[in-house]
């Protein structure tokens, strides 16, 4: 086994396998952690997967940090610093789960480091637990001030910094989770309209910095209250799945983001793609519902569930364009291809033509 420790340099270092042992006797499965009175109730040849859990373990003295660490190792991946500076590096390298800081070090104390980590916005959900020997109250309170989540007086005993640990963990697991799902569409289980939202908008920023393109499709479900009419909603729910997990199963970059807009209405944003590889995309779209071949007496002639796409790019959008008006566009520019694509036919895709050679963008519609 492989523990990482303090250094000279006051970073990481790695135990020595006899230093190792007693970690690797304590470590224990993490989903006992989540759920320590649950019986498994899932065969032993199953694969489970749990992510691994990360601790950060942050006090100028190597001792404590060495008690901290045999303490806990059983909890996850351990990493360690000897001072807020390195500790924050780290962090900021791969976020923790959760962070014990020593309130009082040398250089970076324990609250600068807290208040640093609760003003990075991709740190700041993670709880900091202080361990102090200052065991007045005022020490105390400014931990909590500061955005600790927990505040353990040193010496530390392990049964105390364990169920401390671990209550933080679940809080912790519990948040993320809520977090989630209030960005995912409950039926389909691809991103919601507020995240997609949030992402248009921060995507719109970047184009904008970076002068990169950015692309849009609108997807429209073909005749879909018919659809509902004939076949029930049941039915129409399964078919907006089945539609939402085909179209998902298209985009390959990590960037692209496939959105319930709303309805039997699905957007697809593609950073960093310019109007002819949105344009192959869309066709692939319809081909892929198309392919589903989920049978839909009401829709002639094909008689089977189809999608109408509408395509917009943004290129090179001039700064000075407002960044909202942007976005806005966007979405009308492919809407308004939806709208052509619905009105030659439906079960094919359109692309947005600006009207004049300027755009909505200034020039930024290819
Ligand atoms: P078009 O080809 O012009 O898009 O016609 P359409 O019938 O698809 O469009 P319209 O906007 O008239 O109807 C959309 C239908 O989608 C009506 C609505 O009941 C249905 N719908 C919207 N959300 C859901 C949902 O979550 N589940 C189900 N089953 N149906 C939904
Ligand atoms: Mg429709
Ligand atoms: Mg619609």
């Amino acid at each position: 086994m492989t523990a990482l420790l303090p250094g000279l340099s006051g970073s990481e270092a790695t135990l020595s396998a006899d230093t190792a042992a007693p970690f690797a006797r304590r470590r224990s499965d993490a989903a006992q952690l989540l759920n320590p009175g649950a019986t498994p109730t899932i065969p032993a040849a199953a694969p489970v997967v749990v992510p691994t859990l990360s601790l950060l373990l942050i006090d100028d003295d190597p001792g404590i940090v060495q008690v901290l660490g045999r303490m806990l190792c059983g909890l996850g991946h351990l990493r360690f610093a000897l001072s807020g500076q390195d500790a924050l590096r780290l962090a900021r390298e791969s976020a923790p789960d959760v962070v014990l800081v020593d309130a009082d070090m040398p250089g970076m104390s324990g609250f600068e480091f807290c208040a640093l980590m609760k003003a990075d916005p991709q740190l700041a959900e993670v709880p900091v637990i202080f361990v102090s020997s200052h065991g007045e109250v005022e020490t105390e309170v400014a931990a909590f001030a500061a955005g600790a989540a927990d505040f353990i007086r040193k010496p530390p005993a392990a049964e105390v910094v364990m169920v401390r640990v671990r209550t933080q963990l679940r809080l912790k697991a519990l948040a993320d989770a809520l977090r989630r799902a209030a960005l995912v569409d409950g039926l389909t289980g691809v991103a919601n309209r507020r995240r997609f939202d949030e992402q248009l908008q921060s995507e719109c920023e970047r184009a904008l910095r970076n002068g990169e393109p950015l692309s849009l499709l609108m997807i429209d479900v073909d005749h879909f209250k018919r659809y509902n009419d004939r076949y029930g909603h049941p039915a129409g729910d399964l078919c907006l799945q089945e539609v939402a997990t085909a179209v998902q199963g298209l985009v390959r970059r990590p960037a692209d983001q496939v959105a319930r807009y709303g309805g039997e209405e699905f957007a697809m944003l593609l950073p960093q793609t310019d109007l002819t590889g949105a344009s192959h995309l869309a066709e692939r779209v319809v081909a892929a519902v198309e392919a589903l071949c989920i049978p839909h007496e009401g829709s002639p002639p094909r008689r089977v569930v189809t999608v109408s796409v509408g395509v917009a790019s943004a290129s090179r959008m001039p700064a000075a364009n407002h960044t909202a008006l942007s976005a806005e566009a966007l979405i009308r520019a492919a809407d308004q291809a939806l709208y052509a694509a619905k009105a030659a036919g439906r079960c094919q895709s359109q692309t947005y033509r600006p009207p004049i050679a300027t755009g909505e963008f200034g020039g930024a519609i290819d």
